[in-house]
């Protein structure tokens, strides 16, 4: 039976029905001036339209995972993501801080994150440490490589249980380190060193991972991979990404991770007045 409801610091997010992750990227090509100066906010200004929307949490990051994305310095990210994440959740807005680094978990978690959005899993040396030292929840994500070189060449033998199987061996890792169960959320990780054909298999394969019990999370909005299969540039992704919602919502998805909020939720209500 999966997991009903997600501890998350001082909230507790009620997954009875599917939940929005709103994406702010405070990144220089997100709200910027020509990608010189990033618009801190413009950034805010985003994020409260999401929430007025109907986002249920907004995921703040400060460095792109996109295939190909450099690294970002950890001072860097830490001037982008900390004031952002302190004036959201000041204004009672469920924060999640999407980072692979520790200093930046503990530093977002102080500022008042509630959920921990870790694309590498907590697989980077003190993540683990710094995520239990916490009371967010976490996101465990699946990646095969790293961001900079992980589309060149990704190969599974059986790309569904390997994913399962990665996301429990560190689910278990977190609980082992005193990370409740109720606190965590797996993510198989669309678009993260998988093809179409492998994203594909993975997402038909979710209620595997749903069963499991742990809450799933799906990101697929605007990515690549949905370009595939429409012929659409990114800026034209949206109906393709509600579509993607709802078909990960329809084999259990508990979060998705979007872009277009409004046209998120205004489906998923359709979705619930049909499903019941
Ligand atoms: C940061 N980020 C980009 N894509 C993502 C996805 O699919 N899942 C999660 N958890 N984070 C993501």
């Amino acid at each position: 039976m999966p997991t009903r409801a997600l501890r998350c610091g001082p909230h507790v997010l009620d997954l009875t029905r599917p939940r929005v992750m709103g994406i702010l990227n405070v990144t220089p090509d997100s709200f910027s001036d020509g990608g010189r100066f990033f618009d801190r906010e413009r950034a805010l200004d985003h994020a409260r339209r999401m929430l007025a929307d109907g986002a249920d949490l907004i995921d703040v990051g400060g460095e792109s995972t996109r295939p190909g994305a450099a690294p970002v310095d950890e001072a860097d990210e830490l001037a982008r993501v900390i004031p952002v994440v302190d004036a959201l959740a000041r204004e009672g807005a469920l924060v999640s801080i999407d980072t692979m680094k520790p200093a930046v978990m503990r530093a977002a978690v102080a500022a008042g994150a509630a959920m921990i959005n870790d694309v590498n899993a907590l697989q980077v040396p003190g993540a683990m440490d710094a995520a239990a030292s916490t009371a967010a929840a976490v996101c465990l994500m699946h990646m095969q490589g790293e961001p900079r070189t992980m589309q060149a060449a990704p190969q599974y033998g059986d790309v569904a249980a390997e994913v399962r199987d990665f996301l429990v061996g560190r689910a278990q890792s977190c609980e082992t380190s005193g990370i409740a169960r109720e606190r965590i959320v797996l993510d198989p990780g669309f678009g993260f060193g998988k093809t179409l054909a492998q994203n594909l298999l993975l997402a038909r394969a979710l209620p595997e991972l749903v069963a499991t019990g742990y809450p799933v999370l799906a990101g697929w909005s605007r990515k690549s991979s949905l370009g595939a299969i429409t012929g659409r540039d990114v800026d034209e992704r949206m109906p393709a990404s509600v579509a993607a919602a709802l078909a990960a919502v329809a084999r259990g998805a508990a979060i998705v991770r979007v872009h277009d909020v409004r046209e998120t939720v205004d489906a998923l209500r359709v979705w619930h007045a049909v499903e019941g």
